[in-house]
């Protein structure tokens, strides 16, 4: 399958993140996706660099002061101190309910903090040259697929979904899957669904289209009850305003089996079959292995075989593009299945 890489994501290599009170290693590392890109090599499969700018999307998914802020964050932590060229910011103070986000503060952290959901995105020196690297990867694969390619894979990180239109959240900045389904209606689409198979709920892209009925959201994911994100992702939220009914989540118990999720799967399908999109966004998170070091699903390698081959069944112009998964060195074979799978049926 045609893939758009991302030749900046290895700039964005934050060293650690807070787990269980703890400063431990990121889980999101650059070997992740060379993992990616080595299966797509030795499984023969093209891989270009990204030749859309995605600038001009990236307005209409995100808001000028969140795209502003992130790309002059690192320089503006610099401008603290030269010695924090050595150490990572994170947040530390947030404006939850009864405090003003309007006003973007002159303390460094309290404007990291106003646009974050948590402490769990950190920054680095390549932050947003990777990010919007990504985001142009996103804009050329969902391009390609405008102008009549089958299907187009985005392999990138950091990854997107959890990022909002103003706020990073869950190791994302920019979100990718917006992005594409972004292009894919600017490009002629009239509606575009987003499946966002990852173990974690897409809060940034059900955020962004929740009022919109040209892009249905519908995603698989751990029951936010007691996996992250947390406070989204349930099944009583169907879309406001004119998007009312063209959000689906599909949450399931952590710990639910295969079969579980499969069934799950039928129904996001029927769902997106029924609304009768233009084409398909697939936030491509492979967290849902059986062997995710922090999620609690139970896919095996061949299981994404067969998920690619039902999202084929669709018979919709395509885009993937990766989102999680921590085992980084089933990471390639999982991805390529998928890919595969779908090039199958
Ligand atoms: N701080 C994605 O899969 N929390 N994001 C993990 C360690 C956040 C996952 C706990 C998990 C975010 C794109
Ligand atoms: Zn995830």
């Amino acid at each position: 399958m045609l893939t758009f890489h991302n030749p900046l994501h290895a700039g964005h290599a934050p060293a650690h993140e807070f787990f269980r009170g703890e400063r431990v290693p990121c889980f999101e590392t650059p070997e992740r996706v060379f993992h990616v890109e080595q299966a797509l090599r030795e499984r023969g499969h093209a891989v270009a660099v990204p030749d859309t700018d995605s600038s001009a999307v990236l307005a209409q998914v995100h808001t000028p002061r969140y795209l502003a802020f992130l790309q002059t964050a690192w320089t503006q932590w610099l401008q603290i101190s030269p010695h924090n060229a050595q150490l990572q910011p994170f947040p530390s103070v947030w404006p939850v309910r009864t405090l003003r986000s309007d006003v973007e503060p002159a303390n460094f952290i309290a404007r990291l903090g106003l646009y974050s959901m948590d402490n769990g995105s950190p920054l680095a020196a390549g932050t947003w040259d990777a990010a919007k690297a990504g985001a142009d990867a996103a804009a050329s694969a969902a391009s390609k697929v405008s102008r009549g390619g089958r299907a187009a894979f985005c392999c990138t990180r950091p990854p997107g979904h959890h990022a909002g239109a103003d706020f990073m959240g869950g190791y994302c900045f920019l979100n990718n899957a917006a992005v594409a389904a972004q292009t894919l209606r600017n490009q002629g689409a009239h509606r575009v669904a987003v499946l966002d198979v990852d173990y974690h709920h897409g809060n940034g892209t059900q955020s962004i289209f929740y009022d919109r009925a040209d892009v249905l959201f519908v995603s698989i994911h751990g029951d936010p009850c007691t996996e992250y994100p947390f406070y989204l992702g349930h099944a009583d939220e169907t879309g406001e305003g004119d998007g009312a009914g063209f959000n689906l989540n599909l949450p399931l118990a952590a710990g639910s089996s295969a079969a579980a999720w499969f069934s799950a799967l039928a129904v996001a399908c029927q769902r997106i079959a029924e609304y009768r999109a233009d084409a398909l966004v697939v936030s491509l998170g492979l967290d849902a292995f059986e062997g995710d070091p922090i999620s609690r699903f139970a896919l095996t390698s061949a299981d994404f075989s067969r998920l690619g081959e039902r999202l084929c069944t669709l018979g919709l112009p395509t885009v993937f593009v990766l989102e999680g998964g921590y085992a980084a060195a089933e990471l390639g074979t999982n991805a390529v299945n998928v890919l595969e799978g779908f090039e199958q049926c």
